[in-house]
C-alpha cells in the first residue's frame, strides 16, 4: 500500500439487502476499524429505506460513516472492498447468502472523476438513503455545492424508518 502522511477525513455509505444484514453491517465497520490505518470515528443511525433503482427488491439498511485514515483514497477502497467481500462470504447454508455495498461518499480534499473511483460518490445527493443518515453526522460537509444537510432538508426523510438509532449500535 502506499502511504500518505496525512490523516483524512472520508465517508462513507454502507448498505445492503440479503441475509442478516445489520450484522454484515456491523462486521464490516468493525473491520475498518480494526484496520491499523483507519479509525470510525462516527456512525449514523441505522435506517430501513425503500429500494431506490430497481423497486422490486427487499428494503435495505444504509447507514453512513465518518472515518479518519492515512489512506489514500484508493488504498481505502481496497479496504472497502474486502469488507464487502467478507459481507458477501456465504457461511452456511442455514443464515444463506450476505450482500453488502461500502461506498465511498467523499474524501477530504478529494475530486476525481475516474472510473475506479469517482469522489464524491456521482450518484450519492441523489440518495436519500445516504444524504439523510451523513446528515446526521456531517451536516456541514459540502458535496456538489451544497451542504449535506440542505441535500438531505430537500428529501422526504418520512419515507425511511429508524431501525436503531444509538450511535453505537455497531458496537454492540
Ligand atoms: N467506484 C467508483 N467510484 C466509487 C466510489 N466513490 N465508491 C467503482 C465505491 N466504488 C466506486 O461498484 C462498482 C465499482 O464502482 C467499484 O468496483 C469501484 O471501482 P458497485 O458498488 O458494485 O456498483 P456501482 O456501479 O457503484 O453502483 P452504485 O451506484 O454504487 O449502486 P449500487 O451499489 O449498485 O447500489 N436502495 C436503497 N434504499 N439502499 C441501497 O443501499 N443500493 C443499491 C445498489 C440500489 N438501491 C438501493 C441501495
Ligand atoms: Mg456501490
Amino acid at each position: 500500500m502506499s502511504a500518505v502522511s496525512k490523516e483524512s477525513c472520508a465517508w462513507l455509505g454502507l448498505g445492503g439487502n440479503i441475509g442478516d444484514v445489520k450484522a454484515a453491517l456491523q462486521q464490516a465497520l468493525r473491520l475498518l476499524n480494526t484496520h491499523p490505518e483507519i479509525a470510525v470515528a462516527k456512525v449514523s443511525p441505522l435506517y430501513k429505506t425503500p429500494p431506490w433503482g430497481v423497486e422490486d427488491q427487499p428494503w435495505f439498511l444504509n447507514c453512513c460513516a465518518q472515518i479518519v485514515t492515512n489512506l489514500s483514497p484508493e488504498d481505502l477502497l481496497e479496504v472497502c472492498q474486502d469488507a464487502e467481500r467478507q459481507g458477501k462470504r456465504e457461511r452456511t447454508v442455514r443464515w444463506g447468502p450476505r450482500t453488502i455495498d461500502v461506498d465511498i461518499i467523499a474524501f477530504d480534499g478529494v475530486e476525481q472523476v475516474e472510473q475506479r473511483l469517482t469522489i464524491p460518490h456521482p450518484r450519492a445527493t441523489q440518495r436519500d438513503f445516504v444524504m439523510i443518515p451523513l446528515a446526521d453526522i456531517a451536516p456541514e460537509l459540502v458535496i456538489s455545492g451544497k451542504s449535506v444537510g440542505d441535500w438531505a432538508d430537500a428529501m422526504d426523510s418520512k419515507k425511511l424508518e429508524l431501525e436503531l438509532e444509538s450511535k453505537d449500535w455497531w458496537q454492540t
